[in-house]
């Protein structure tokens, strides 16, 4: 008895939603002929629920602006017009679509983007009418971005110190490997065998900082010693970027450190450490001149599930903030991101203007002159043979960085790192790896240990992508979120 009169009620509620789903706690906050002014901030979407896509559309904008679920004695004109529109939905189905949401800036503290996260990256997701959720892009007008420096650097200034402004070739990185467990000395002789063999840039893992194995600043003795023998040798400017991640007060004493001893870089675990530390330690760096190093672990928790936040989102705050260079994807190793969705990543802190070329769950951007060129870092499962087809997503303005690819290596990391400059170098010659193989032993040896991807199936893949709107609206509309991952993924 008990269940059935829940049954009925539950469907009086339907009812009354179906017949006011222009509305979300009495207001409505969908006006599709509103035209975004200058200064907002624009959201994109998708979400499917149990409601009518309009209906959920309004709870978002609600939730993530002025309103909540019922009417208010206290909501004035004023309040009124700091509310969130939803200007546009592209629907899939009735109870799913892309919807596009406008914010005026004066809704906002500008240059508090934890109190900005709070408000659209914050109750939304709760919100009991979804199913799933991924905000897909967002855009800052100029008024929000001038409150912001970007790169110190960059990468032109990262060009500059190692010396390839000119032959403009890709620079090439490595990841010490094994990830953790070598102490000071023996990491430092595995990046001074990755220096020797040509490599631009040696880096901590993601997940070595200060364990017991590993001391930070024994570390950091070591590599200082091994740089200086290497340029001396060589003639070669080289960089290392030790892992800083910590709480923010450690974080300031390792820059201190760094500083103190002469050292001009430090890498930091973007995502890990969140927008408020990250702002106040890029910042220190910045002050101190040096370059910044931001690996992106842990922000496929947040993108890949029903429910998300796309990578790209952060990756506009980032160079805002001034990271130098920052990992996005390689389009053909080990991490997710199909050729066309890494090459959309890289647009975003590469280009200074984003337009129209891309599928869907993208927004037309254009950055603030003053907000230099972040230098874009492919990393993850690479080795030689994989540079060709990283080239077809990256251009040559890439670092191109690997870890197994040079320390698994079958002549050891020397010539790993030797074929993965021979990569570079080919690349920087328009000459096909297998072409330069021939006359370079370690690339040749890469090859044939992890075989060669041929940059034209990766190309072919970047067309489909652009050119097939409808079908992959269809996918969408039978798979939901699926869909988009299938397109943006590749799984
Ligand atoms: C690469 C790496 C990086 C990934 C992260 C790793 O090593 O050091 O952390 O590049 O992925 O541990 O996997 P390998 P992404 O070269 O040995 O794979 O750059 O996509 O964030
Ligand atoms: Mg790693």
């Amino acid at each position: 008895m008990h269940e059935r009169k829940e049954h009925i009620n539950i469907n009086l509620v339907a009812d009354l939603c179906l017949v006011h789903f222009m509305a979300y706690g009495g207001y409505s906050y969908l006006d599709e002929k509103y035209s975004p002014a200058r200064n907002d901030i624009i959201m994109l979407i998708w979400a499917r629920g149990r409601e009518r896509i309009e209906k959920i559309a309004e709870a978002i904008a609600a939730e993530s602006s002025i309103g909540t679920w019922t009417k208010l004695k206290t909501l004035n004109k004023e309040v009124w017009k700091l509310r969130a529109r939803v200007f546009r939905i592209d629907k899939i189905a009735e109870n799913a679509g892309f919807i596009y949401i406008a914010y005026p800036l004066e809704h906002f503290e500008i240059e508090n983007v934890l109190q900005l996260s709070a408000s659209v990256f914050g109750n939304l997701f709760g919100l009991k009418e979804l199913y799933e959720m991924r905000i897909l892009d967002i855009t800052f007008p100029r008024r929000f971005q001038s409150k912001f420096e970007g790169p110190l650097h960059g990468m032109e200034g990262l060009r500059k110190y190692v010396g390839t402004l000119k032959s403009r070739r890709p620079h090439v990185g490595t990841i010490v490997k094994p990830k953790v467990g070598l102490n000071p000395k023996q990491f430092a002789k595995v990046a001074y065998e990755s220096y020797m063999g040509g490599i631009d840039f040696v880096k901590d893992d993601e997940n070595l900082v200060d364990q017991k194995f590993c001391r930070f600043k024994q570390r950091v003795n070591e590599m200082l010693k091994i740089i200086d023998r290497v340029e001396k040798r060589t003639g070669r400017k080289v960089l290392y970027s030790p892992n800083i991640t910590a709480r923010l007060c450690d974080m300031m004493d390792r820059i201190d450190y760094l500083h103190d001893h002469g050292w001009v870089m430090a890498m930091i675990d973007v995502y890990i450490i969140g927008f408020g530390a990250l702002q106040d330690v890029i910042d220190e760096l910045k002050r101190r001149k040096m370059f910044i190093h931001a690996h992106r672990a842990g922000y496929g928790a947040l993108e890949r599930g029903n429910y998300g936040i796309s990578f790209g989102i952060f990756e506009k705050f980032y160079r805002l903030f001034g990271v130098d260079e920052l990992h996005v994807g390689t389009g053909v190793g080990k991490m997710e991101g199909s050729p066309v969705h890494v090459r959309f990543l890289r647009d975003i802190i590469y280009e200074q203007k984003i337009k129209g070329m891309y599928y869907m769950g993208k927004l037309d951007y254009e950055w603030n002159k003053k907000i230099k060129t972040v230098f874009p870092v492919a990393s993850g499962g690479l080795n030689a043979g994989l540079c060709d087809g990283v080239a077809a997503v990256h251009g040559r303005d890439v670092i191109m960085q690997a870890g197994g690819g040079v320390h698994g290596h079958p002549g050891g990391t020397r010539a790993g790192a030797k074929s993965m400059l021979q990569a570079a170098e080919a690349i920087s010659k328009g000459i096909p790896l297998p072409k330069y193989a021939k006359t370079h032993k370690e690339l040749k040896a890469a090859l044939k240990r992890w075989g060669y991807l041929d940059p034209s199936k990766v190309r072919s893949q970047m067309k489909f992508t652009h050119r097939n709107k409808e079908s992959l609206n269809r996918l969408v509309e039978k798979t939901g979120i699926k869909g988009i991952n299938i397109i943006n993924f590749g799984f």
